[in-house]
């Protein structure tokens, strides 16, 4: 039915895709890495050998009634005095990630428990008040820039114990004064983290969710302006604020609010007309759910890196970027896993990354044996399932302009035998085209 379009005051800014250098550039980078740190990886999943059961960036949300030790929270609320990785140096995750072929890096600023990498201004519950000390933003910022690997910094706007939070909407005087001074507390952090460090790309944020903050279209929407101007450029997704009906990411009247989708968390669209042809990008965990360094990885699956490539070049052949979250314990080391995947990873982009970066989705039919990807005139193929007679044949729609001229295998350049078939038309008006892959031989070991 046609539904009447609304005049929104709130809603998006904007209709159709950003094509400034800034954006393009966001969509050229196939591959990224998001990073999960905190005072949450010293428990890391569990305290006193007691598991916690859930996320481990959540821990300070467990309940005595869940089996929590005794005044849990108070505990956690202090582990900032605990703070002091030994292991930290971001050079060494930045050459890691470099390494492994991230072209963008988000980087946890402050996680729902509030506690600032920074040191910020506007709280105490900062790293400087750390035995730490030492501003840990700028080091990473620093590091990752000195690499090419663009930083974005995730903000999480949930901050469970500042005084002025609340997560539903105020009612009571003095509850909507206490909002009134975390409204501008956010502010100022925001502010103050684009002034800090002016190398950041753009905000990532997240916990913005809450009925209080999704009550405050108009507040956000100025905030949104305010950011926005004070970075020209800054690219922020989907999930910062809500329009004057308390819809987000979709404003009422269906469109994409900031610059590209983030709803595609931990889960991957499966066609194109999944994504409805906006920019996004999936964020994805090792193991199910675990963003924080939980260290138990034994009790769930954990993603190999075959799977991880996977669903790397499924969301880059549907037009989205895909990042690898990480999370380093308590003393600023990343977990072995976590490195092996990430060389892994590094080993099967050295050969395969002209297939990731710049890439667009490829409109033929999509292969059963893998996926199709596409830079000017370079068709890319994938194969993950390779099939039993080694032939790779592809469809051609016939009224394409685009017909197959060379094939070769990105690993060396060896041309591969190409051949028309010649069956006759199918039901789609499909031409094929078949590439015999050399027996024995693959482009890439899939790890
Ligand atoms: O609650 C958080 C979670 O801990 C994690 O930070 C993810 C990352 O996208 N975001 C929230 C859940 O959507």
């Amino acid at each position: 039915p046609n539904k009447e379009r609304l005049e929104l005051r709130h809603g998006s800014h904007r209709e159709g895709k950003r094509n400034d250098a800034e954006m393009q550039r966001w969509r050229d980078y196939g591959l990224g890495q998001f990073i999960h740190w905190g005072v949450y990886a010293i428990p890391g999943g569990a305290w006193d050998g007691i598991s916690y059961n859930g996320a481990a960036e959540w821990i300070r949300s467990w309940s005595e009634k869940s089996g929590a030790p005794k005044d849990w929270r108070a505990t956690y609320d202090k582990l900032y005095k605990q703070f002091n990785p030994q292991h930290f140096d971001a050079k060494i995750w930045a050459k890691q990630a470099k390494k492994m072929g991230a072209r963008y890096m988000i980087f946890t600023t402050k996680h729902h428990d509030g506690f600032c990498l920074w040191p910020s201004k506007y709280t105490k519950y900062t790293i400087v008040n750390s035995p730490y000390k030492k501003d840990i933003v700028k080091e990473v910022v620093e590091a990752y820039a000195a690499e090419g690997i663009d930083v974005y910094l995730y903000f999480s706007i949930i901050f469970w114990n500042h005084p002025g939070y609340r997560s539903t909407v105020p009612k009571a005087p003095h509850d909507s004064l206490a909002y009134e001074s975390f409204k501008e507390f956010t502010r100022n952090q925001l502010v103050e983290l684009l002034q800090n460090y002016p190398q950041t790309k753009g905000l990532w944020f997240d916990g913005s969710w809450d009925a209080a903050w999704v009550n405050q279209a108009a507040w956000t929407d100025k905030l949104e302006t305010e950011l926005r101007q004070l970075k020209p450029g800054l690219i922020i997704g989907s999930r910062f604020r809500a329009d004057e009906y308390g819809k987000r990411h979709f404003d009422s009247n269906g469109i994409m609010m900031g610059d590209y989708e983030q709803g595609w968390e931990r889960k991957l669209p499966t066609t194109i007309d999944d994504t409805h042809g906006n920019d996004w990008d999936c964020v994805m965990t090792i193991p199910p759910n675990q963003w924080g360094y939980n260290a138990d990885w034994k009790s769930s699956y954990i993603k190999t890196p075959y799977d991880l490539i996977a669903m790397l070049m499924q969301a880059n052949s549907l037009n989205g970027n895909f990042v690898i979250n990480f999370g380093p314990d308590g003393q600023g080391a990343i977990r072995p896993e976590e490195s092996a995947i990430a060389a892994k990873v590094g080993e099967w982009m050295q050969i395969n990354s002209e297939a990731v970066y710049g890439v667009t989705h490829a409109n033929f039919p999509k292969p059963d044996y893998g996926v199709l990807t596409k830079k000017d005139t370079t068709l890319y193929v994938t194969v993950f399932n390779r099939p039993i007679n080694n032939i790779v044949r592809l469809a051609i729609p016939k009224s394409s302009k685009e017909i197959p001229g060379k094939a070769y295998l990105l690993v060396n350049n060896v041309p591969l035998d190409l051949s028309a078939v010649n069956m006759g038309l199918d039901r789609d008006n499909n031409m094929y085209y078949d590439v015999a892959l050399p027996v024995g031989f693959s482009a890439a070991e899939m790890p």
